[in-house]
């Protein structure tokens, strides 16, 4: 008895040595609390037309604090998952927070934060069976969309550059699979793509990087990241592999954790001090 306890208590040490070797960095501790004291950003709700969907949409905006008219920023479009609306990023990992303190720490760029619902149809509630084919169809219809009709409703409404070198696109699961998709099938338009926890969504590697030199010379940041113990990770694996069979930098981060905001709220943290920096701007 004795002696499977000891074998057991070092396979788990063994284990923790492995991983945090693997680890390149995490978040520090703190870096999700809400800190008293600091500015802070601000939420708002709006609609936009969509001609896609023929109706009158709903995104999140977070504007960071010093936010004035008088300024231009970059933007990140920032989705959620199967389960989500404009609303989960929101209530899962209140990214709100996790800026503020980043601003408070200047650790990351001013830029507009933008998180839209994904499910592109007219009944776009995260409601009924969320896996139905014709539910999954709107998370790939979002790419007009965001396209035709997000984006330039954010450029004709807010104080922000135009180029590709100032978009950013990234999201959980499904999010991280359209951030993928749609980043990399879009390069004119996007130069820092993150896909969080991949999901099947994610297209095949041949057909999201079809041309690796145009996405290696284009790319500013390509971003996977994973928990190590979520049933998704093949799905970042594959990509990765590939990226690297045909020469494409990119970050690959696998940390400890499933498939959960625990991981995703880290991926926040990393990866928005990563954007538009190193010319960025215009
Ligand atoms: C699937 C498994 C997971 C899938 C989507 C997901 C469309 C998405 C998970 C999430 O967004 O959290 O087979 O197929």
């Amino acid at each position: 008895m004795k002696q499977i306890f000891l074998l057991i208590s070092t396979l788990f040490a063994f284990n923790l040595i492995a991983n945090s070797r693997n680890i390149v960095k995490h978040a520090p501790k703190g870096f999700d609390t809400l800190r008293i004291g600091i500015s802070q950003g601000k939420i708002d709700t709006v609609f936009y037309s969509s001609k896609t969907v023929g109706t009158n949409r709903k995104t999140i905006i977070y504007t960071p604090p010093g936010y004035s008219k008088d300024k231009k920023y970059p933007v990140l479009y920032l989705l959620h998952g199967i389960g989500g609306d404009e609303t989960e990023w929101l209530k899962g990992g209140q990214p709100q927070v996790i800026f503020d303190n980043l601003y408070a720490e200047k650790k990351i760029e001013p830029m507009i934060v933008v998180m839209p619902n994904g499910r592109a149809m007219k009944d776009d509630r995260a409601v009924g069976d969320i896996f139905d084919s014709v539910k999954v169809q709107a998370f790939a219809t979002f790419e007009s969309d965001l396209l035709n009709d997000l984006i330039p409703f954010i450029e004709k409404t807010y104080p922000v550059y135009t180029n590709r070198e100032n978009r950013a696109i990234a999201g959980l699961s499904m999010g991280g699979g359209q951030s993928l998709n749609f980043g990399l099938g879009n390069l004119a338009k996007f130069a820092w793509v993150g896909g969080f926890s991949s999901a099947p969504n994610t297209k095949e590697p041949e057909l999201l990087v079809p041309d690796p030199t145009t996405a290696r010379k284009k790319l500013k940041l390509l971003w996977i990241s994973c928990g190590d113990t979520d049933d998704l990770i093949t799905i970042s694996q594959r990509t990765h592999d590939y990226l690297n069979t045909n020469n494409v930098p990119h970050i690959y981060y696998i940390e400890p954790g499933a498939h959960d905001f625990k991981v995703w709220k880290n991926d926040l943290y990393m990866f928005t001090q990563l954007i538009f920096v190193n010319g960025g701007r215009p």
